[in-house]
């Protein structure tokens, strides 16, 4: 079995960063639903990440999104998170919500659009040197609707091309986080569609260009362990975007609809020698319909469930029950660690870091939520639609 200690120890230094959208209004293209209380700039919406940091100790940092989150002075954002007790985190690129980037971004037919792209990109990397941040997140909205809309291969040399500009930029510490998605909002052709596409990109591009796991981003039924074993296997894997997802890119929260499927990810990621500060467990999640902080703070806790469930895998019994060749017992193994209810040992980690062994109870008797329903008058959407 393996140690008490050492599975607490773990727990305890676990760091899970929340992206700074999830503070904000959000919706779906139907309709989005104004909650009272939420942040109206990036400071207020720092000053919430920060309760989730000091009610679960594990997310000491924030994500953020330019321009969502643009300020004039990235310096002084920084410093105004270290006073709340946290620090400025991944820095997401948008480069889908202009109305040049019809036909794409960096992979787009014309040369002037792909140079506002890169410039962008550029610009993020510019912020990070202000915030201190190491990772640039790229998620490209680039691809074709039609079949024949334009040359399959020629936006992949663009890609390249734009990516290397990128990467060239990245400073010492710095990386290049980039994500694939199946789908959305290109249907027919996505030009970073799955992990193959972005892994070949990152390999070419060095070893400062990592691939990025959003788990709402496969097809029904992908099999995304063994995605992740195999990018540990050759050092690509660079971080997570957690969510749920019943049917697509659903951004629901980490945990809530597959919570086997966590385990079975976070069960690789400990396997592969994942689990270390190079891979990065970000959250990108967008709360519709439920309180936004309390709900960040229930997806870091599921993540921290599935996390200690994964190293509460016995490694030892499961790798002899799979060297004899005992289907059975290697599949009980692992699912006695899953079954295992780790909340208790949980709390047990909270109250040795001194906190309140329930995060949630916690932040409800806090007074926060009365707080900023009085103090915001109106809130700002966080900028994403669907
Ligand atoms: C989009 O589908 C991706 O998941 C992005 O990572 C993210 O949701 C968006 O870029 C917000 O920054
Ligand atoms: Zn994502
Ligand atoms: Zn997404």
């Amino acid at each position: 079995m393996p140690d008490q200690s050492a599975v607490k120890a773990a727990l305890a230094a676990q760091k899970i960063e929340t992206p700074s959208w999830a503070y904000g209004n959000s919706g779906t293209r139907f309709k989005v639903f104004a909650q009272q209380g939420v942040p109206r700039d990036p400071w207020e919406k720092l000053a919430d990440a920060a309760q989730v940091h000091a009610f679960t100790g594990v997310a000491p940092t924030v994500a953020l999104h330019i321009p969502w989150d643009k300020v004039e002075d990235y310096g002084k954002l920084a410093a105004f998170a270290r006073e709340q007790g946290i620090a400025l985190g991944a820095i997401n690129s948008n480069t889908f919500q202009d109305d040049d980037y019809k036909l794409g971004s960096i992979c787009h037919p014309d040369a002037a659009i792909r140079r506002k792209a890169v410039d962008h990109l550029l610009e993020c990397v510019d912020i990070m040197d202000a915030t201190g941040s190491r990772d640039l997140k790229l998620w490209f909205a680039d691809g074709t609707n039609y079949p024949g809309q334009d040359d399959l291969r020629a936006r992949q040399d663009r890609l390249a091309e734009g990516l290397a500009k990128v990467y060239a930029r990245l400073g010492d510490g710095q990386r290049m986080l980039l994500e694939y998605k199946l789908f959305e909002p290109a249907f027919y052709a996505t030009d970073v569609p799955d992990w193959g596409t972005a892994y070949a990109h990152c390999l070419k591009l060095g070893e400062k260009a990592q691939v990025v796991v959003d788990t709402g981003h496969h097809a029904p039924g992908t099999n995304i362990e063994f995605i992740v074993a195999t990018l540990l296997r050759e050092n690509k894997l660079g971080g997570f975007d957690f969510n749920s997802r019943f049917y697509a890119d659903d951004d629901l929260m980490v945990g809530a609809a597959d919570p086997f499927q966590l385990f079975r990810i976070m069960y690789e990621v400990v396997r592969g020698g994942g689990y270390t500060d190079q891979v990065a467990f970000m959250l990108d999640q967008c709360h519709n319909i439920e309180a936004k902080i309390p709900a960040i703070i229930r997806s870091v806790m599921n993540v921290q469930e599935a996390t200690a469930k994964a190293l509460l895998v016995d490694r030892d019994a499961l790798s002899a029950a799979q060297r004899s060749g005992d289907v059975l017992e290697a599949n009980a193994v692992l699912m006695d660690a899953y079954n295992t209810d780790v909340r208790p040992l949980l709390a047990e980690v909270r109250k040795e870091m001194g906190l309140d062994p329930d995060p949630i109870a916690a932040y409800r008797r806090s007074g926060w939520t009365e707080k900023i329903v009085e103090e915001r008058v109106g809130g700002q959407q966080a900028g994403w639609g669907a």
